[in-house]
């Protein structure tokens, strides 16, 4: 079921409630260019998304406490049949008003007139600067004209605050509904993880395996892909964020897929999965892999509230760097290794993200000295791996590896929501274990 109007109504109620007396400018995303005058196709705000559950481009919210009346009021590209003809329907300033729950809507052309006046009597202005080109020369000017008129009319001088600490802590902790659109994200991101294991074989390409992801996405009623999917036979599976997709898969390499759905209403799936493309581990795949599982099973078994990232970061790191020693890639004490920070050649990236409507979502790590603790409803992605090439030269009294380690790149990585008993693994439809993924 979609996030029903009451919910979003809800979060906006919130949000009003945490501004105090600040009123906030939430613009919605622009197109953006592809090429020449083609666009990317469009992809809302995520900020605008969960206050507004209004999904055109263009479009700009205002959230105004001081307005008791009429505190949620939408800017909206009005209807016009000619554009519509050109680029389809828009729901115009009615539709804002019936539809999205707006107490007032107006032409976004009419924004900047009218600006001015809806933040007299707000004590700041929340807007994030640097994001929104079309937007803040408004902002600033409004913002210079209360300036302006404060020692004549002697209210206080406004500040410019961010919104983005207040928003992200409600985006961080996700509701009931918003954890059943996940599960839903996560079910059709694990079915295409596991029809790709079903159709990799040794000669096929790489976009081969891409297509066959991405076709069920689409299929299943979702948007299409929450990021630029990453299908990495062998050798290529050691770059992190490789997306060229356009090599033939060879016999006894492994294959790393990293890919997840994001649904209509953007809620993503992110899995990374990594199996033998002719379906049989070598003894050093297996022998990493086995590393890799131990050491992400163990991270998950270590979410729950009250634990932090951090914690569960480090339980992965442990058992990977205790493994590698065990294996002859690293040598020294476990201790010293972790804190020199000498495995960083072999795994190089931080075991998980917060996961929402952004696939790195929103939300802090940290708070000052403290990590941030897990709570129920707050989703991370647990993703421990190991990358062993030649790009990255062993630091200093490591010893070099040997060549039948290099060319192997596991990831291994599930969507875990913190539960009040510990927590769920929504991405458990995807296989993992060496029986289910060996032929
Ligand atoms: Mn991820």
């Amino acid at each position: 079921m979609a996030i029903s109007p009451a919910e979003f109504s809800r979060r906006r109620t919130t949000f009003l409630e945490r501004l105090g007396g600040v009123a906030a400018v939430i613009p919605a995303a622009a197109l953006v260019t592809h090429h020449a005058d083609v666009e990317h196709s469009f992809r809302q705000q995520s900020d605008f998304w969960y206050l507004t559950g209004f999904d055109e481009p263009g479009a700009v919210a205002l959230f105004l406490p001081h307005r008791p009346d009429n505190p949620f009021v939408l800017f909206v590209e009005p209807k016009d049949p000619t554009a519509e003809v050109w680029n389809g329907f828009r729901w115009g300033c009615e539709g804002a008003v019936q539809r999205f729950g707006a107490d007032l809507a107006h032409p976004r052309a009419d924004l900047a007139g009218r600006l001015g006046d809806y933040l007299k009597g707000a004590e700041g202005i929340a807007f994030r600067v640097g994001r929104h080109p079309a937007v803040e020369p408004l902002v600033l000017s409004a913002w210079s004209a209360q300036l302006d008129r404060a020692p004549r009319n002697g209210q206080a001088a406004l500040g410019l605050v961010a919104p983005c600490p207040l928003l992200h802590e409600l985006r961080l902790r996700k509701s009931e509904a918003e954890l059943e659109r996940m599960r839903l994200a996560a079910r059709i991101s694990a079915e295409a993880h596991e029809l790709a294991r079903q159709v990799a074989r040794p000669g096929l390409n790489e976009r081969q395996v891409q297509a066959v992801i991405e076709q069920h996405f689409m299929e299943q009623g979702a948007r299409g892909p929450a990021y630029g999917s990453i299908v990495a036979g062998g050798d290529n599976a050691c770059v992190l964020h490789y997306t060229s997709n356009n090599a033939p898969l060879a016999d006894g390499d492994l294959l790393l897929i990293d890919a997840g759905c994001s649904l209509s209403d953007y809620y993503n799936g992110d899995i990374t999965r990594t199996f033998p493309v002719n379906g049989c581990f070598s003894g050093e795949q297996r022998a990493l892999y086995d590393l890799v599982l131990a050491a992400q099973e163990a991270a998950i078994a270590a979410v729950r509230p009250a634990a932090d990232a951090e914690q569960v970061h480090g339980v992965a790191l442990r058992v990977l760097v205790e493994g590698l020693v065990d294996l002859g890639l690293l040598r020294g004490a476990v201790e010293g290794l972790i804190e020199q920070g000498a495995y960083r050649h072999l795994y190089m990236h931080r075991t998980g993200h917060w996961l929402g409507l952004d696939v790195h979502d929103v939300g802090a790590y940290r708070l000052g000295e403290h990590p941030v603790p897990l709570e129920p409803g707050m989703v991370l992605t647990v993703e421990p791996g190991l990358y062993v090439s030649d790009r990255l030269p062993p630091p200093e009294g490591q010893p070099a590896i040997d060549e039948r380690w290099k060319g192997i790149g596991i990831r291994i990585e599930d969507d875990v929501a913190v539960s009040e008993r510990g927590h769920e693994v929504l991405t458990a439809a995807a296989q993992k274990s060496v029986a289910a993924i060996q032929r």
